[in-house]
């Protein structure tokens, strides 16, 4: 069993450190936010992800996972799960990473091990990490091993896919991969393969970028769609059902602070990426692309409300950063129309965020659709229908049944059809 250090204690770095809590390591998590480090101790979250709230408090209580706002000196691993978020221009911040490195780099002793999970651009362990911890003074490589792990968990089935997807470990040398790898095997039951760390650096970012291009492609569809009259949503299914093809679902933008970034860092850092970029673009032309649909749909702002259910950047989660909904309500307060939100898992996240479906949605001049969660699966139109002034939805989704919508004598738009 080791004494684990995991730096940085959010969306990423506390599932990983109750896992290792719960495998029989001791951890401590590293976080300057007080915040985050006085609810770890108290057994408490501050975000919503199903199984986390009570694996955290069974290990804080165990006594096996606590937090604190320095850098302990006596972990054998160090695991960085810090943000590496983008600058304005579309570059990498990698000020997180390079500090935790640094932080670090003052406390690692012999036969300790680092490991980067943080997604990051390529020859981020080679180029930034490996300077920062030679100047330990300690052999990088054999004194202490380093790899790159990149978490590759899907927000809102956090714990199950830490403990069952397969890792991959990119070591700077055989011997830290062989290490790292019997670190991941007491919380991973899916397979451990073992490659360099800036291949590792380049999958990562690779698995999201390709999602993020295959949104594009189907929101450029969904556009298509509308310009040529047809139903994006019945091009897919119909398409789908070839054998090897299969086109995702068009949306109002990709969200969340993976897949709508990631693909930066490679076009940053490599000027062949030019397919990569046009993706971004596209994914990000969608919130005002929706915006001008509800403009179209409403026959100008002149007014009129508009309500918006869901606004995180993904059903069934509370995240609401980089949500491209976030972006749509920008533009939306900036015009003449009254807006009025509401998000069943946002709660104090979201800003005039109100506290009923029936409030939202009553006066309005047209409901939009913006995040699936399930809450809104079985909403009851007539209701609604009996509430609003103008009897008009919007479903960015395809996620409500259109006959029932137009049943209660709502009309139903629908993203990617005319
Ligand atoms: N989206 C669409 N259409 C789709 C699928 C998704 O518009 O067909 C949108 C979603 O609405 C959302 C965004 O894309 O706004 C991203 O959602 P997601 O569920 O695809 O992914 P994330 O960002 O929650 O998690 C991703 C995952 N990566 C892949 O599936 C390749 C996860 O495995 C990674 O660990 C995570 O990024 C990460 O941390 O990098």
């Amino acid at each position: 069993m080791k004494k684990i250090c995991v730096v940085g204690i959010g969306y990423v770095g506390l599932p990983t450190a109750a896992m290792f809590a719960n495998a029989g390591h001791e951890v401590i998590g590293y976080d300057l936010n007080e915040k985050a480090v006085n609810a770890l101790n108290r057994g408490e979250i501050i975000i919503e992800e199903p199984g986390l709230g009570d694996l955290v408090k069974r290990v804080v209580s165990e006594g096996k996972l606590k937090a604190q706002t320095t850098c302990p000196k006596d972990c054998n691993v160090y695991i960085i799960a810090v943000p590496t978020p983008i600058n304005e221009d579309k570059t990498a911040d990698m000020t997180y990473v390079e500090s935790a490195t640094k932080a670090i780099a003052l406390n690692v002793k012999k036969g300790d091990i680092v490991i980067l999970e943080s997604t990051s651009p390529p020859r981020t362990v080679e180029d930034i990490m490996m300077p920062i911890l030679k100047e330990s003074g300690l052999n990088i490589g054999e004194d202490v091993l380093v790899a790159h792990s990149p978490e590759r968990i899907l927000p809102g089935k956090i714990i199950e896919e830490l403990r069952t997807n397969s890792r991959i470990v990119g070591g700077i040398n055989e011997k830290s991969s062989i290490e790292v790898k019997k670190i991941y095997e007491s919380i991973v039951e899916g397979e451990i393969f073992i490659t360099t760390s800036t291949t590792a650096e380049m999958c990562k970012l690779m698995e999201n970028t390709f999602r993020d291009v295959n949104i594009a492609l189907a929101n450029e569809l969904a556009k298509m769609s509308e310009e040529l009259g047809v139903n994006a949503w019945e091009v897919i299914r119909l398409a789908n059902c070839h054998p090897r093809v299969n086109i995702l679902s068009p949306g109002p933008g990709v969200g969340g602070h993976c897949i709508a970034l990631d693909p930066w860092f490679l076009v940053e850092k490599s000027k062949n990426a030019k397919l990569i970029h046009q993706g971004r673009l596209i994914n990000d032309s969608m919130p005002m692309y929706v915006v001008e649909k509800i403009e179209n749909i409403l026959g100008g702002f002149n007014g009129q409300t508009v309500t918006i259910l869901g606004t995180t950047y993904k059903p069934d989660i509370d995240d609401v950063r980089e949500s491209p909904i976030n972006h749509i309500i920008k533009a939306l307060k900036s015009v003449n129309v009254i807006l009025k939100l509401f998000d069943p898992h946002a709660k104090e996240k979201l800003e005039g965020n109100l506290s009923s479906l029936e409030e939202a949605v009553t006066g309005s001049d047209l409901v939009v659709l913006g995040v699936n969660h399930s809450e809104f699966k079985d909403i009851d139109f007539d209701k609604i229908s009996a509430l609003v002034n103008s009897k008009k939805v919007l479903d960015t989704r395809n996620f409500f049944d259109k006959e029932k919508v137009e049943k209660a004598g709502l009309e139903y738009y629908l993203l990617g059809a005319k």
